[in-house]
């Protein structure tokens, strides 16, 4: 990692963490809702990775709310037109909907995502989340996070309670959480890699959202979880709660790899999907080749 951003005061840490909740909350409600809800409105990166008209009015409805308490900060958001330069320390990371092809069939594993970084999130390894909130408004929970303040959960209207990871101390009876790119040849990829995987684990669950998996890490709900090919919006504020929980998680998450855990199988389970990675043939390279 590059030399550490700035951080925050302690009373701006507090700020931020109140602002991504704040925020989250109010685009949750809206994707809930689903006022006059089109669909589909376009596809990105394949004809599976899709963008609904809500992910955009969320983004909408979030970016303005940050521009009028923030105006100097930065944005980086998941639908088009989702980045502005920071003329401050803080760039907001944005995932309006994480678990999008979930909110498509109606499946309640989707969340709002939003995290206030310090760095370039457009710069891996060069950037780190500060305070941030993850909200899935289909299953009433509200995850918040910032650095040095510990992690919380809030289900429905109830008290917010402090979370913690699993005390699971064998790979072999860990639940853990992954999922698969839009990317045809990163799913054949991560095929592969979880045929190597299952046969050690308790089970896999493809829950559908990085953000979700990352906060249920965090709650103890799984006792791992791992990913490529994930985007800085897809696990910015996932990640900073499964941390600041006090689950072991990689230093420095990007695309090649994330994975958080329950400290009782973080260097098992690290262990076993980087020897898998390396059994793997690389993305776009022939069997038999390995990636480091
Ligand atoms: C999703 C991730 C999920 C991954 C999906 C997709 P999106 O993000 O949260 O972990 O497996 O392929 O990338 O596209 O719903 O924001």
């Amino acid at each position: 990692m590059t030399d550490a951003p700035a951080m925050p005061s302690p009373e701006e840490l507090r700020e931020l963490e109140r602002l991504a909740v704040s925020v989250a909350t109010e685009a949750g409600r809206l994707v809930l809702d689903r006022p006059g809800d089109l669909g589909v409105a376009s596809t990105k990166s394949s004809g599976t990775d899709i963008v609904t008209v809500m992910d955009e009015r969320a983004q909408d409805l979030i970016r303005t709310r940050l521009a009028a308490a923030r105006p100097a900060d930065g944005f980086h958001g998941e639908e088009v037109g989702g980045s502005a330069r920071a003329e401050s320390s803080i760039t907001w990371v944005v995932d309006p909907i994480d678990g999008t092809v979930n909110y498509l069939y109606d499946i309640p594993a989707y969340a709002v995502s939003v995290a206030a970084v310090v760095g370039d999130p457009t710069v891996p390894g060069s950037w780190h989340p500060v305070a941030g909130a993850v909200v899935g408004p289909a299953l009433g929970e509200t995850y918040r996070a910032r650095v040095g303040g510990g992690a919380f959960r809030r289900r429905g209207q109830g008290p917010e309670s402090a979370i913690a990871p699993s005390g699971c101390t064998s790979l072999a009876l860990s639940l853990v959480g992954t999922g698969f790119s839009y990317d045809a040849a990163l799913r054949r990829w991560g095929a592969q890699v979880l045929v190597e995987t299952l046969p050690l684990i308790r089970d896999i669950r493809r829950i559908g959202s990085a953000a979700l998996d990352l906060c249920h890490v965090a709650d103890g709900s799984l006792d791992g979880y791992y990913e490529r090919g994930l985007n800085p919006w897809d696990l910015a504020a996932g990640w900073l709660v499964a941390t600041e929980a006090g689950a072991r998680a990689i230093e420095v998450p990007t695309s090649e790899l994330t994975w958080a855990a329950a400290p009782g199988i973080a260097e098992g389970l690290e262990r076993v999907v980087r020897a898998a990675i390396g059994r793997v043939p690389a993305v776009g390279q022939p069997s038999g080749s390995t990636e480091g």
